[in-house]
């Protein structure tokens, strides 16, 4: 995919007060950058219920994403401090995001995969979307007659259209396990070997070929439900059905993290559900997002930690070895704000599967989109710091309550 990630950067990078604020041109709805006050988790969440998205978490504010209400809103609370609307005209596109692929450039890199290696891969459909894109997953094993039997980890990019770096990962991950298990690495073939591995690159296909059509990034999030107002629309990271619209989530069909009409409303999250469902070997997931640089797990809908002392204890060490290799900042979910719905909390609530969230690169971006759209030249860098935590999630995946060292305890709580 081509944009020009330089002159985006540099006009989002601008700063602009409340008073210099602009018409966007491209929407039907204006959508906002915006600096809000806010010092704490608990504040955090305030604006979190009003229906922004939040991107960016500071000592004393926040950087949010959202619509005109929202900030008349937050305006009328005292807590704006800046915002901005620019619309991102249409540019002169080099090729300097190239390397990022499109739906169509993924499923090929997925084809070529499962073509030339059918006796390690093989590429499902797991669902169509309402656009009429295939949702792929790709399982990994060089024993699909006992896979079931075997231990299996899960991962998953591209819940959130405009977080494009979270695509390539898993991606990149099924195309590293196979090059190294014909390179003869020992270590990769023996996962190969005893794992069941499951990968989905992008959960929000309608999404991601939504943000990047045209001339210029949409800074899209949702799917592209049509919802029953005629907005566009749902977080799928709000849909799933553990706690589900219980905080951190809007019930307005144009917030960023409108939570659908019910749980599993949507095909995307429910195909993700009946997948999880279907492979109960699974007790190993990690779902990458964007951007912070941030390891997150579950609770995400409610302060407290999750009551299992074990669980608990089992996510806060594998997410504190994970970040002594990608340098994230691990910790709860809600510890950053409330937000009910999403992939982790309902993969632990409901499944016991020890759940991470990677909000990967950069850790920050100013104000505006930047840190959506980091260029092409962080693909390899990222995967090169994450592919260690991803292959450590598979090789526990056996028993992550191995991590403990309290002796063979139980696979799942
Ligand atoms: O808000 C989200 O869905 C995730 N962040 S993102 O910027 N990629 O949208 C984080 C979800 C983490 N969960 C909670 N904070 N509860
Ligand atoms: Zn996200």
């Amino acid at each position: 995919m081509k944009k020009n990630t330089m002159l985006l950067l540099s006009i989002l990078f601008s700063f602009f007060t409340l008073s210099s604020v602009q018409q966007a041109k491209s929407t039907d709805h204006n959508y906002y950058w915006m600096k809000i006050t806010a010092h704490d988790k608990f504040e955090r969440s305030v604006i979190a219920n009003l229906g922004v998205a939040i991107e960016i978490v500071k000592d004393d504010y926040v950087i949010a994403y959202g619509n005109d209400r929202e900030l008349e809103k937050l305006k009328s609370m005292g807590k704006l401090v800046a915002a901005s609307n620019l619309a991102l005209e249409p540019l002169d596109f080099p090729t300097s995001d190239a390397a990022y692929h499109n739906y169509t450039e993924l499923v090929e890199a997925m084809q070529t995969l499962a073509k030339q290696n059918p006796d390690l891969v093989q590429m499902t459909s797991i669902a169509k979307t309402i656009e009429g894109h295939d949702m792929w997953a790709l399982r990994i094993t060089s024993d699909f007659a006992h896979a079931d039997q075997k231990p299996a980890a899960i991962y998953m990019g591209g819940h959130h259209a405009r977080e494009h770096l979270s695509v390539e990962m898993p991606l990149m991950l099924a195309q590293y396990l196979i090059a190294q298990y014909r390179a003869n690495n020992p270590r990769i073939v023996g996962l190969v070997n005893s794992r069941d591995i499951h990968i989905i690159p992008t959960v929000n296909p309608d999404g991601m070929e939504y943000d990047i059509k045209d001339t210029s990034y949409k800074m899209w999030r949702k799917n592209r439900a049509r919802n029953s107002d005629g907005t566009y629309g749902v977080d799928l990271n709000r849909n799933y059905g553990f706690q589900w619209g219980t905080g951190g989530s809007s019930t307005d069909t144009e917030s960023e993290v409108y939570m659908g009409p019910k749980a599993f409303s949507e095909v995307e999250s429910t195909a993700i559900k009946n997948y999880i469902e279907a492979h109960v070997n699974i007790t190993t997931l990690l779902s990458f997002h964007s951007f912070s640089k941030l390891i997150l797990y579950p609770w995400g809908h409610k302060y407290d930690g999750i009551e299992n002392e074990k669980a608990k204890a089992v996510h806060e060490t594998m997410a504190k070895k994970m970040a002594t290799w990608n340098d994230y900042e691990p910790g709860q979910a809600s510890g950053l704000y409330i937000a009910s719905g999403d992939t982790t909390d309902w993969a632990f609530g409901v499944h016991q599967i020890i759940s991470f969230t990677f909000e990967l690169d950069p850790a920050n971006s100013g104000f505006g989109g930047g840190g959506f759209y980091p260029g092409a030249g962080v693909i390899q860098p990222v995967f090169d710091k994450n592919i260690e935590p991803m292959l450590y999630l598979l090789e526990y995946a056996d028993n992550p309550y191995r991590v403990l060292n309290i002796g063979i305890g139980p696979i799942k709580p």
